[in-house]
């Protein structure tokens, strides 16, 4: 069966914020102001992004909760604030506390659980080639048939990690994880840019029916990281999913802005 993918698409193309860094490397990643949920999901709402990346805590507290810019009264009686953006709950999870030479990723959260926060789809990561790969595959399956049973999507994070991965950024290594996500039935994998757009192109044809969108990484120079855009949407990937190279940005709209450019008019 075809997921519809045009809740967390427009015109068949992404843009989503990526905002479950405080789980992954801690508030090191944030300011006085995007150390707040609510600041960020002012940036994902600005009409931008086609979906927000978030864990189920903040999901629970800030996306389907009560907040200050509350509009209407939910049915407990507490106000709800009512985001346009389309939530995608990220349903495992892990710190960069444990230095795990094969890092696991455990599930945190149900897509049960996803769907009564509101989540238009949810997001897994496997670390394609750490030693605790078969856990992840494995819990993979159930969500992807969870997921397709409630007729949402999901996005994995293809990431190759781990002792049997020398290096994570080979293109070869990027494609092979691409092509798992077909193979494992992911909607659309998240992955790193391979560095030129040759191998990135085969990389978009390894994932076959399966879209492509890319991370974004540590901040980088604006107009570097917008030529990386124009060459990976060049390469055939359907956008992009971003966090720190947005709002850590000083004007995060104005990049948000020019990133939709070139995805859009692209
Ligand atoms: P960024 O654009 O900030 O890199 O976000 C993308 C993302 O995949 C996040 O979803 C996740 O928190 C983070 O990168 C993981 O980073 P890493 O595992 O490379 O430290």
């Amino acid at each position: 069966m075809d997921i519809d993918l045009s809740k967390i698409t427009k015109q068949g193309k992404a843009l989503f914020l990526a905002y479950d860094q405080g789980m992954e490397h801690g508030p090191t990643d944030f300011n006085e102001e995007n150390v707040d949920p609510e600041r960020v999901l002012a940036i994902a709402d600005s009409g931008y992004f086609t979906g927000v990346i978030l864990q189920k805590g903040i999901a629970e507290k800030y996306y389907a909760s009560a907040g200050p810019s509350a509009t209407s009264s939910g049915p407990s009686g507490s106000a709800q604030v009512h985001y346009k953006v389309p939530l995608i709950v990220k349903l495992n999870g892990k710190t960069n506390l444990v230095k795990d030479e094969d890092p696991y990723s455990p599930q945190v959260c149900s897509v049960q659980e996803a769907l009564s926060y509101g989540a238009k789809a949810v997001g897994y990561t496997i670390y394609v080639g750490s030693e605790h790969e078969a856990r992840m595959t494995e819990e993979f399956g159930k969500i992807e048939q969870e997921a397709e049973e409630a007729g949402i999507p999901v996005i994995a994070w293809m990431y190759p990690r781990g002792r049997n991965v020398p290096d994570g950024n080979d293109p070869k290594v990027i494609a092979y994880a691409a092509r798992v996500g077909l193979e494992l039935g992911a909607d659309i994998v998240k992955i790193p840019y391979t560095g030129d757009p040759a191998s990135f192109k085969w990389v978009v044809q390894s994932a076959g029916r399966t879209k492509v969108v890319v991370m974004g990484g540590s901040k980088e120079p604006e107009e570097a990281f917008l030529e990386r855009t124009r060459i990976v949407m060049e390469a055939g990937a359907i956008g992009l999913a971003v966090g720190r190279n947005v709002w850590q940005a000083e004007r995060p709209l104005a990049v948000a802005e020019k990133i939709a450019r070139i995805i859009w008019e692209h």
